[in-house]
C-alpha cells in the first residue's frame, strides 16, 4: 500500500504529510517473549538498510520513563487508582509519541516498540474492567489518529509464558503481582482485539520454540514490507 493509498488517511489522520517510516509494535501478556522477538525485528528492518527506532512503553523518553517506574512501583502505602493507571499511562505515551515516535516516523525511520495502546485495551480495559470507549476517547485525544501499521500479538496460555520468567529473579513490580485471573482477561481482550483487527494484527503462537516463531515474524515483515513499497 503506498502513502497515498485512499485507505491511509482514515489510520493516518492528523500525521504531516511527509511521513515515511512504518510502526510496529509486539504484544502480549507477560513473558510471551516481545523483548526477545523485537530484537528479531530490528535486526531483519537494519539487514535491508532501513533506519529503526527501537522504543518501549510505557517509556521511551526520560520523562515517559519516570511515568513508568511510578507504574511498576508495587508501593503497598498507597494503592493506585484505576482512572490514574490509566491517565499515567497516556500521559507517558503523549510525551513518548511527540519525543520520539512522531519525529522518527516523520523523519523516514520505522519505529519498532516494545507494547503500545493494544496494551492499554488489554490491561486497563480487560485486565482492570474499564470501558473501552473512555480509553478511546484518550486514544483519539492523545494519537490523533496515528496507530501501528503493524502489530504482532505473541500469544501463548499463561501459565507456560509466566513460568519463562521464573529464573529471572528480582521482585515482582505491581501488574506482575496481579493473580492469574487478571492475566487470563488481558489474554482475552488482546485476542478479541486482534478479531476486530485482523489486517493489522497479526497473532503468533509464541508457546513454539524461538527459531520458529522468529521464523514466522519475519516471513509476516516480508510480506508487508513488499505490500508498503
Ligand atoms: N502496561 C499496561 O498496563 N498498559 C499499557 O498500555 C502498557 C503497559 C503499554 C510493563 O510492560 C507493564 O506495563 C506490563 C503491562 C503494563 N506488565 N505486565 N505484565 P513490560 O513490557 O516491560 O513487561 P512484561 O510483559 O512483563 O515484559 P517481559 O516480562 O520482559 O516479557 P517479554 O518481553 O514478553 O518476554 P522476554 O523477556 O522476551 O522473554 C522472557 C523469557 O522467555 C526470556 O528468558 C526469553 O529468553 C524466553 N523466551 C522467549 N521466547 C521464548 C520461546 N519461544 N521459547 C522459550 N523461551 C522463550
Amino acid at each position: 500500500m503506498s502513502n497515498n493509498d485512499p485507505d491511509r488517511p482514515a489510520r493516518d489522520a492528523g500525521e504531516s504529510p511527509e511521513r515515511h517510516g512504518r510502526f510496529i509494535t509486539l504484544e502480549g501478556s507477560e513473558g510471551v517473549g516481545k523483548s526477545t522477538n523485537l530484537a528479531r525485528v530490528v535486526a531483519w528492518l537494519e539487514a535491508r538498510g532501513l533506519e529503526v527506532v527501537q522504543t518501549r512503553e510505557p517509556g521511551g523518553t526520560p520523562r515517559a520513563e519516570a511515568i513508568r517506574d511510578l507504574l511498576l512501583d508495587p508501593g503497598v502505602e498507597e494503592p493506585l487508582d484505576a482512572d490514574a493507571e490509566l491517565l499515567l499511562i497516556f500521559a507517558a505515551r503523549a510525551q513518548h509519541l511527540s519525543q520520539v515516535i512522531r519525529p522518527a516516523l516523520a523523519g523516514g525511520a520505522w519505529v519498532v516498540c516494545d507494547r503500545f495502546t493494544d496494551a492499554t485495551y488489554a490491561y486497563q480495559g480487560g485486565g482492570r474492567g474499564i470501558d473501552p470507549e473512555r480509553i478511546a476517547e484518550l486514544e483519539r485525544f492523545v494519537q490523533r489518529g496515528l496507530a501501528p501499521d503493524l502489530t504482532l500479538l505473541l500469544d501463548m496460555p499463561i501459565e507456560a509464558a509466566r513460568s519463562r520468567l521464573a529464573d529471572r529473579g528480582g521482585a515482582p513490580d505491581r501488574f506482575e503481582r496481579e493473580r492469574g485471573s487478571f492475566f487470563t482477561a488481558v489474554r482475552q481482550a488482546y485476542l478479541a482485539r486482534a478479531a476486530l483487527d485482523p489486517g493489522r494484527i497479526a497473532v503468533l503462537d509464541a508457546s513454539r520454540p524461538l527459531a520458529a516463531v522468529g521464523e514466522q515474524i519475519e516471513a509476516i515483515l516480508a510480506e508487508r514490507v513488499a505490500a508498503w513499497a
